[in-house]
């Protein structure tokens, strides 16, 4: 049977058309990171996990922006500058360039990296803020009650924890302060009619019904400038302000990196194409600022609602809440140089799903990447590339039917695709909706059948009887060819990875991907049938010990 008859019902198939190949573009943004220090495992787990929703877009050839930067104002972070002994602006900018220069190193691919100290940001922060305050949703108040610097977060008594902050545990501080209000009250109805009609708003459900609960026990007005210190964007003040010296809130001022990054007022167009396609990946700590008060405010300022805010868990280390005082943070970088790009990258997103919060510990990174990635993938490289260089001359060709005891082999395959494109009626990838988890499982298992297929062949001993050379190509064409599948599914994780094993394997990948589109790519056969000449290398991923 020849392979695309075998793949003609798949779901993959039924899907490639419509939504798997969907042409609406990918905008998806990390939060801008404090710059009080390096980046950790916490700040790089959400920006690798965006990076992988950006190559993905990248692959299916829809047009993609990924945005990362950094939250520069605000009270903790001129706190933080006195404690260093340096000038607020020249912390901020060395902090930033460590962000930045760490994010490349570790293989970020983002397209635009915003500070908000820079001019283009604050250009849109004043007049967005201008216009909430034309349309009468700003006023001038007192506030006193309770502050979390840490988390630059407002509390009431009652939040509170042991009269610590709910949110990070540390002591919070009475704040009396003339602030100016944003009159978020205005908007909540709305917004949590905006969340019953569109369900997949806000991700995962456990989150989405969370911020319904907390909208529904009603959320007080929240200030949207400050007075008691002056690092921060001035806040367009009027008369009644008096003396008092206000800053936006640095809240109001990070949200609106998602808006400013796109240049609205100069590149209106691009604006209008992206902007309600953003997906906001973030972590679970600042679910209510992005779920409650950015909508609000957009609401505000008449403009659309981002189209997802994905709220991920939290990491501990070894059992324990990250800290510098512990010393059990983990730097992405120094794991990147020791164990590679790619091992963290797997790590992350195949121990648990997205929304929920999970345990770095170095024996389970070091199993994980040792069972799949060195046992698993790597050897099935290896035994493959090794077979077919002494075997068939270095170079074979995509199987035009498939073998006889492939079936679970491509089966797999079939099951690992569509865990990728999701149900066959869906509206898009399960790649958007961050089931990284689910569609690692079913990649590795693919891997798995295809390690099975060639154990239970073994092409070894084929390779021994000169009469079986023809089954022995048919053996090993079929595992190279289900290899390079699985490197195009695995790619948006591991791009180093399957980058190495496309050119070793003789494929032009990933501009052949853009040539091809990526549906096409996902199936066996798929990439055409022309001869390939593979290149031998070292093994790609050592065991660790
Ligand atoms: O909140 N586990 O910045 P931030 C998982 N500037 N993720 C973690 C984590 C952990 N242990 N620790 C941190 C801010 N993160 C604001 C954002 S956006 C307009 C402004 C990740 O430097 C996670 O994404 O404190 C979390 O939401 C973010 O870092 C907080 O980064």
């Amino acid at each position: 049977m020849a392979l695309s008859v075998l793949w003609m019902e798949s779901p993959l198939t039924r899907n490639s058309g419509r939504s798997f190949m969907s042409e609406k573009p990918v905008y998806v943004t990390t939060p801008i990171y404090y710059v009080n220090d390096a980046p950790h495992l916490g700040s790089a787990y959400t920006t690798i996990a965006a990076d992988v929703l950006a190559r993905f877009g990248r692959l299916q050839n829809r047009e993609t922006f990924f945005l990362t930067g950094t939250d520069e104002h605000g009270e903790k972070l001129a706190n933080r500058a006195k404690e260093l002994g340096e000038e607020t602006q020249a912390m901020v900018d060395r902090f930033a360039k460590v962000f930045h220069d760490s994010w490349k190193e570790i293989g970020i691919s983002f397209d635009d990296f915003i500070r908000t100290t820079e001019e283009r940001h604050r250009e849109i922060v004043l007049h967005l803020m201008n216009k909430a305050i034309a349309h009468g949703d700003v006023y001038l108040g007192d506030y006193v009650d309770w502050y979390c610097v840490s988390d630059e977060t407002f509390w009431t008594e009652g939040q509170l924890q042991g009269g610590k902050c709910p949110s990070c545990g540390r002591e919070v501080k009475k704040l009396v302060e003339k602030n100016y209000f944003f009159k978020i009250s205005k908007y909540t109805e709305k917004l949590l009619k905006h969340i019953e009609a569109n369900p997949d708003f806000i991700l995962p459900a456990s989150k989405r019904n969370e911020v319904v609960a907390m909208l529904k026990e009603g959320v007080r007005d929240i200030s949207a400038s400050r007075t008691s210190f002056t690092w921060g964007i001035p806040f367009p003040q009027g008369p009644e302000a008096g003396q008092d010296r206000h800053v936006i809130y640095v809240w109001f001022d990070a949200l609106v990196n998602y808006v400013s990054a796109l240049d609205p007022l100069g590149k209106p167009e691009r604006f209008k194409r992206l902007w309600p396609q953003a997906t906001h990946l973030i972590g679970k700590d600042i679910l209510k600022f992005h779920a409650i008060f950015w909508p609000c405010f957009l609401m505000s300022v008449d403009l659309p609602l981002p189209k997802r805010i994905f709220a991920h868990g939290w990491w501990t280390v070894e059992g324990q809440k990250m800290s510098k005082s512990l010393g059990n943070t983990v730097d992405p970088v120094q794991m990147s140089r020791t164990y590679g790009k790619d091992a963290l990258r797997l790590f992350m997103f195949r121990e648990f799903p997205m929304g929920s919060d999970g345990d770095f510990s170095m024996a389970n990174f070091k199993a994980r990447v040792n069972a799949d990635l060195a046992n698993n993938l790597g050897n099935l490289v290896s035994r493959t590339l090794n077979l077919i260089s002494k075997n068939l001359d270095g170079r074979w060709k995509a199987p035009t039917h498939s073998a006889p005891g492939t079936e679970d082999v491509w089966e797999s395959a079939r099951q690992a695709s569509s865990s990728i494109t999701g149900p066959a009626n869906a509206e898009e990838t399960s790649m958007e909706r961050f089931e990284y988890f689910n569609i690692l499982q079913s990649t590795f298992s693919f891997v798995t059948s295809l390690n099975k297929y060639f154990d239970t062949k073994a092409p070894w001993t084929l390779a021994k009887d000169p009469s079986k050379k023809q089954e022995l190509t048919e053996v090993l064409s079929s595992v190279a060819e289900g290899i390079r599948v699985a490197a195009c599914m695995l790619w948006p994780f591991l791009p180093d990875t399957c980058d190495e094993i496309s050119r070793r394997l003789g494929v032009k990948t990933p501009l052949s991907l853009r040539e091809l589109g990526y549906g096409n790519l996902l199936r066996p056969g798929g990439a055409g049938a022309e001869e390939r000449v593979i290149t031998m290398g070292q093994p790609l991923f050592p065991r660790i010990q």
